[in-house]
This record gives C-alpha cells, structure tokens and sequence, in this order.
C-alpha cells in the first residue's frame, strides 16, 4: 500500500466553455492563481490544457509554453501535459505539444466514444506518441478509459519496454459516456490488469467522482481531481474553484492515513527528469524543480 497519496489537479480540460463555469482557468494568470493555490491545498502535479485569447482550446506552442513557464515560475508542481487535447485536435498537433518540453504527458491507450464524439487513439499514434516521449524523457502517464485500455499499455509496456524515468504510473478515468462506468467493480477490475510495480491514480467524472476517490484510497491508489472532471461539488452546488476539489481530496487522502505526497515526493515516485533551475524574479536563489 502506498505510503502517501499523489493529488493532481487538471483544472481546465478542453470541453468546458468559459461562460458555463466561470471559475474556469482559461488565461496564463488564472492558470497560475489556480496552480499555486492548488499546490497550497495539497497538489502535486497539473495536467495542463491550455486556451486561446478567446478561451478556445489550442494546442498552439506559443501558449503552452507560456502556461508552462508561468507554472514553473510560480510553483513547484510536476507539469504534465495533455497529449489528448480536444476531440478535433489532429495527431501532428497532439504530438507537438511534446516541443513544450512538459516533465510529464498524458497518453491515451485506446480509442472510446466520448459523449456524442469519438477520441480517436490509433495503436500506431500511440506508439508514436510513447516513443517520443521516451526519447525527449518525458514521463507518460497512461490514461485509461476502460479496461481494454489496460490491455493496450500492457501491449505497449511489452513490445517497447519501460517508459522515460523507468515506472509506469497511469491514471483511470472513469465515469466519462462511452468509457468504463465509476464504479469500484470496474477499478478493481482495472487495478488487477496493472502491471506489476505500476502505480495508479483514478477520475471520476462528474456524479462518480466521490466513489471513484473513495475507492482509489481503498485499493492503494491516487488521485486526480479537477474542473476538467468535475463541475459541481455537491448536488445542485457548483465548484467554487479548483483548490476546493484538492482540499477535499487531500482531506480523504489525510483520512485514509496517506496524506499528499509533496511535489519532490512526487518527483522522485514518477521518475520526473531533474530540470534546469529556474531563477526566483528578482531574486538570486533558485527553484530547481528537481528529481529528489
Ligand atoms: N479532452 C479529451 C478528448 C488527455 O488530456 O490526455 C482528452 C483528454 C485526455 O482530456
Ligand atoms: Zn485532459
């Protein structure tokens, strides 16, 4: 059982509009007020989704490299990457988001309808995506949407070997229409396909996220919470901001007796790449954001 517990945050996602949750990081200053908050509530790693000036989802490196460098200027969180993007994204820009040079990046393991839209991951893109992130050491964190995902990293773990920081760490996203179901038999079910030594953190979207947390504590694993995810907090009571849903979070977590893993914890269980020291501004001391 896992000593501690690893909290990421993904606050925005691609399918939220602006206007229907106000509270939504959409700009570089909203995005690091929502970071450093959440790394202050008990976060350790952001999953990253950027918008255009019109709050439009894009995978244009001019933005990605802003969001990144406003992250890590502001915090010490592990910054992960969306490779999903949105459902219109093409493959060449889902791989482009790599020229980010993010620690980490999300990385689908199968195609599974997606409300009325198909998210499309092709096995070949999928060993694209996983090779070039071996080769630019970035930690890929499988997304699995259902259990055939499961078998698809395994397919992938076989035939190409270890990922970049040598563990595989992957996160079950559930409850989404179209995938598996939040329920803890599907977990479990997921939980027994895992590979031995991989670690696993678990979403669920909407109404399932309380009972995907409990029973991602339960069965040893972590969490992911987040407005991408999750947009009321209560029945009838909408999210107030994305710290709120990292409190509660990290207050399960404490619960459970495996309270939040710090960012360097978090660092040292992913086998994130020791990054070059950002200057604090104006100051002469430095931030590494270091692998322990
Ligand atoms: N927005 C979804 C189509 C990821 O970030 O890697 C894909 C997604 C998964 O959110
Ligand atoms: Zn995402």
């Amino acid at each position: 059982m896992a000593l501690g517990t690893l909290i990421t945050v993904a606050p925005t996602g691609a399918e939220t509009a602006k206007t229907d949750a106000p509270a939504l990081p959409v700009t570089v200053d909203e995005l690091v007020a929502t970071a450093t908050g959440c790394e202050a509530a008990g976060a350790a790693v952001i999953h990253i989704h950027v918008r255009d000036a019109q709050a439009q989802p894009t995978l244009d490196l001019g933005y990605l490299r802003a969001a990144l460098d406003a992250v890590r200027e502001a915090t010490d969180l592990v910054v992960q990457v969306s490779s999903g993007g949105a459902v219109t994204d093409s493959e060449a820009d889902r791989l482009g988001v790599l020229d980010a040079g993010p620690d980490a990046a999300s990385l689908t393991c199968g195609t599974v309808n997606f409300g009325g839209d198909v998210f499309m991951n092709r096995w070949e893109f999928i060993e694209r995506l996983y090779l070039e992130m071996r080769d630019r050491e970035i930690v890929p964190e499988f997304e699995l949407f259902d259990l055939g995902h499961v078998a698809t990293m395994n397919r992938l773990l076989d035939k190409h070997g270890a990922p970049y920081g040598d563990h595989v760490h992957c996160d079950l996203v559930m409850g989404v229409p179209g995938g598996m179901p939040g329920t803890a038999q599907a977990l479990v079910a997921c939980v027994g396909a895992l590979p031995a030594g991989a670690t696993f953190s678990a979403t669920g979207v909407g109404r399932t996220t309380i009972p995907v947390m409990l029973a991602a504590l339960a069965t040893g694993g972590h969490l992911r919470v987040g407005m991408e995810d999750t947009l009321t907090f209560a029945p009838g009571e909408p999210v107030r901001d994305n710290a709120q849903l990292v409190s509660r979070a990290a207050g399960f977590a404490r619960h459970a007796q495996r309270p939040p893993l710090s960012t360097q914890e978090a660092r040292a269980m992913l086998g994130v790449k020791r990054r070059q020291a950002i200057p604090a501004q104006g100051a002469t001391s430095t931030r590494t954001g270091a692998q322990a």
